[in-house]
């Protein structure tokens, strides 16, 4: 048994001179691994009368559970240097400056909704949206649309399930309005809608605004003083004119596509009409005592216009070197 008291000595010599976790492991196995020197002394155990085998046996633990303290005193000491020189390196100089804080800012379409939203309000109009989720009846029904009409195809319109689309227009949102309020009413109506579309000037969602004033006496020239005024307030231009071309919505009667002048030449910038009595009926108000008119604006667009954007994507792939530079 003489020979088993050196191994002690000599498991502590091989694990100091190890310098990390992976040798300890090895010089670990070469002691008290499954083919380790203390393992094939306790083989020889076989060998030994029945008298012999307690005592060394004994002994054999003795000397087994000294490489373990070697051991395990070298493990802790190969974790405390390998700690101390991690924080000697990472170590932190509390004097540096501090990194600034940008503050956030509004999103460009955001801040040209709220322009909007500012403009119209100060000449009566109040404020209503409703859920980008609505039933056929109030996105297409409702406003005229009939059964066949190609703005219905699964081409144009995200189809939520067989009852429920994604809102194609803001449209909706005055009819639930007009469902629960009499007139005289005048509201504009902005948002997100969607549409099956997508290049460099349509993207699937985008936002509109939609104006409806429905009074005993509102006429287009109504309509075409408050798209006009909106429109100088909203470009800062006095001397911007407003131009009317025949259209056809199922909604409106007569229609007009809306040009602005612009750079010497004109820009399409929406769509308007009187509100087709077809939807005053579902509405249940009386087209023979009222009329009202109804316009649409991209917003996108108007905001495009307003901060010289070249490209609709911009909006949406939040690159925030574009975004920052509305942060002022
Ligand atoms: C009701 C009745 C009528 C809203 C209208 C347009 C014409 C129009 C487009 C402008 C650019 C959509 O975002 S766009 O692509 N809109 O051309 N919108 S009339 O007419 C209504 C709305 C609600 C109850």
């Amino acid at each position: 048994m003489a020979n088993l008291d050196h191994l002690i000595a000599a498991s502590q010599a091989d694990f100091s001179a190890c310098e990390d976790m992976p040798a300890l492991e090895n010089a670990k196995a070469k002691y008290l691994g499954k083919t380790g020197l203390l393992t094939e002394a306790l083989k020889g155990l076989g060998k030994l009368s029945a008298e012999e085998r307690p005592a060394a046996g004994a002994a054999i633990n003795v000397v087994k559970q000294a490489i373990e303290a070697a051991l395990n005193a070298r493990r802790e000491a190969i974790l405390n240097a390998v700690q101390a020189k991690q924080l000697a390196q990472e170590s932190i100089d509390v004097t540096l400056p501090a990194r600034a804080q940008s503050q956030g800012g509004l999103h460009p379409v955001t801040l040209t909704l709220q322009r909007i939203e500012t403009l119209f309000h100060s000449i009566g109009f109040e404020v209503a949206t409703g859920p980008e989720i609505e039933t056929d009846f109030y996105n297409f029904t409702a406003l005229n649309i009939p059964e066949n009409h190609p703005a219905r195809a699964m081409h144009d319109t995200f189809y939520v399930d067989d009852a429920n689309v994604l809102r194609t227009h803001t449209s909706p949102v005055q009819i639930h309005y007009m469902e629960n309020k009499e007139p005289p009413l005048k509201i504009i109506a902005p948002g997100r809608v969607y549409r099956v579309d997508s290049d460099a000037t349509h993207s699937p969602m985008f936002h509109q605004v939609e104006g409806l004033w429905v009074d005993e006496n509102v006429s287009f020239a109504n309509l075409k003083g408050v798209v006009q005024d909106f429109l100088q307030k909203f470009f800062e231009r006095d001397d911007l004119t407003v131009r009317f071309r025949p259209s056809f919505f199922p909604f409106t009667e007569p229609s007009a596509e809306m040009d602005m002048s612009w750079n010497g030449g004109w820009l399409e910038i929406g769509g308007c009409g009187m509100v087709h009595p077809e939807v005053f009926k579902h509405v249940n108000i009386d087209s023979e005592k009222y009329r009202g008119f109804a316009f649409g604006l991209g917003v996108e667009r108007l905001a495009m216009l307003r901060y010289g954007v070249n490209d609709l994507r911009h909006f949406f792939n939040n690159d925030l070197r574009f975004l920052q530079q509305f942060n002022k």
